[in-house]
């Protein structure tokens, strides 16, 4: 290698440097993967809360969420979206209780670190759901309760650097009988579209913006 092959050799090894960095991902880690499966439990995201009317029955254990490792022709697959090698549906309860109503709102929450970056992500739940980063909300899935049949369009988030908090609200609707719950969360590498069409959430800047709000109503 000459001096001019070493020069240019540095070059591009900077630019690859700048450009791995460009496309790290923040490290919220998707629902189910589990380093350590046999327990059940999984080891990145928590239950930290059951909001119920009425009783839910056990066995439950906040903070515990558990991956819900049904095959994939059992209840309440294929009717949710079977697991996959990329994420896992995550639920309450170690035997994910379906005989009656066992509603109503089970938060699920990940603290992760980030670079000053951009994130896409999409989910599944039964029934309704909210996500929020940092208590902001940056997307929803309401009304229908069907959101265990298709993912949505990925939500975008620009995050400063630093810890951060993701927390998904399901909801899940009363009735009788046959009534499962449960969240299925991943990242996904931002697409251009992305950026053009769905949601951009700029953390930072909302935050600033809801500081200038407040300052200014005093
Ligand atoms: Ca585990
Ligand atoms: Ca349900």
């Amino acid at each position: 290698m000459n001096q001019f092959q070493g020069t240019t050799h540095r070059f591009w090894s900077a630019i690859l440097g700048v450009l791995a960095v460009c496309s790290a991902q923040a490290a919220i880690i998707n629902t189910g993967v589990d380093i350590s499966p046999a327990n059940g439990i999984d080891d990145n995201w928590q239950l930290t809360a059951i909001s119920t009317v009425v009783s839910i029955p056990a066995p439950f254990n906040i903070p515990n969420a558990y991956v819900v490792n049904q095959p994939a022709n059992q209840f309440p697959f294929p009717t949710w979206i079977p697991n996959d090698s990329t994420s896992s549906w995550i639920t309450y309860s170690p035997t994910l209780y379906i005989g009656g109503d066992s509603g109503r709102t089970f938060s699920y929450e990940q603290s992760f670190p980030s670079l000053n970056e951009t994130i896409s992500f999409r989910w599944l739940s039964d029934n309704d759901s909210r996500v929020y980063i940092d208590n902001l909300l940056v997307g929803s899935r309401v009304g229908t309760g069907n959101y265990f049949t298709s993912w949505n369009t990925p939500v975008s988030v620009v995050l400063s650097a630093g810890q951060h908090t993701v927390r998904v609200e399901v909801d899940n609707f009363p009735r009788d009988s046959g009534n499962p719950t449960g969240m299925r969360f991943e990242t996904v590498v931002p697409e251009p579209s992305t950026y053009v069409f769905g949601a951009l959430v700029m953390i930072p800047v909302v935050g600033q913006i809801l500081r200038r709000r407040a300052n200014g109503a005093k």
